[in-house]
């Protein structure tokens, strides 16, 4: 079999769906790293590969193949089994739906909680001269337009309350769907959840858990300990340095007080402080 090479950043939500996908399907990969904060995916050589300047990019033999939720159905023609994808065309529908979803509306909310939230000490620290380098490095305008305004104006920027929302809405839509069925399109593991996961799990590391496991989320809480269960999770999201996702928890529930303004449902439980108070 042709060697799979995956080209990610254990960071990337997007590289995580790819990462879970091979594991489900017990397939052995290479794995190199794009640091991302250094600007690795703008660099030439990688840009060749993934002209988007993103992460992640699968090399199959001589195929270079982009864009995570196609890599997925890749995977799922090239190699069949197990499968990742229902039979039936209306159930395999509603899982496109679902993953186009989180690609087109949930994706750009995550990646502006990420930065105003987590990212921000680090854009801050670069030169102006550096920051709009970096800025003007990335190819795509919606993209560059939502850093842009983490890095000027962190949570405080309209974009952060709208994507604070759109989430609220993403969990809320998962929870509707979980009702009565262990996996989002039914009674089998399928790309739904895999693309789903990275934005939950996201959001426990922020600090926001709370937001997660509210009272009236208890499908979507099942299934969350349900997809920790998995090898998959354990050898990808739940494999980030705990030093680090500690510290986003951190970020995340010092800003806590100025998310909740933004909630139409704040929960019935405030995060829990990451390290006991003296
Ligand atoms: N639609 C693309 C989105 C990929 C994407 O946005 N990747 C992010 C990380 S999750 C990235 O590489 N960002 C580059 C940057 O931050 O400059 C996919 O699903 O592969």
């Amino acid at each position: 079999m042709a060697t799979l090479r995956l080209h990610h950043s254990i960071f990337s939500a997007s590289s995580q769906k790819v990462r879970l996908a091979l594991v489900e399907k017990g397939l052995d990969h290479d794995s190199v790293s794009v640091d991302l904060q250094a600007g690795e995916q703008h660099m030439p050589a990688y840009r060749a590969l993934n002209p988007r300047g993103v992460v992640p990019t699968l090399i199959h033999g001589d195929a270079v193949l982009i864009e995570s939720a196609a890599i997925l159905e890749y995977l799922d023609d090239a190699f069949p089994e197990p499968a990742l994808r229902p039979h039936d065309a209306v159930a395999r529908q509603r899982m496109r739906a679902w993953v186009r979803r989180l690609d087109d509306v949930h994706h750009p909310a995550n990646g502006m909680m990420h930065y105003a939230l987590l990212g921000r000490p680090a854009l801050k620290a670069l030169s102006p001269e550096r920051l709009e380098a970096m800025l003007q490095a990335m190819p795509n305008r919606r993209d560059r337009a939502l850093r842009a305004a983490a890095a000027r104006l962190g949570i405080e920027a309209p974009e952060f309350a709208d994507a604070v929302r759109t989430q609220e809405e993403m969990l809320d839509a998962l929870d509707a769907d979980l009702t009565n069925r262990p996996f989002l399109i039914g009674d089998d593991l399928s790309h739904a959840d895999l693309v789903a996961l990275p934005y939950v799990a996201r959001l426990e590391q922020m600090g926001l858990l709370a937001l997660i496991v509210a009272s009236d989320r208890r499908h979507l809480a099942g299934w969350y300990d349900r997809m920790k269960t998995r090898s998959s999770w354990r050898e990808s999201i739940g494999a980030l340095p705990a030093n680090v996702v500690q510290h986003w928890q951190s970020l995340g529930q010092q800003a806590w007080p100025r998310i909740v303004p933004h909630l139409q449902r704040p929960p019935d439980v405030t995060p829990a402080p990451v390290f006991p108070r003296p």
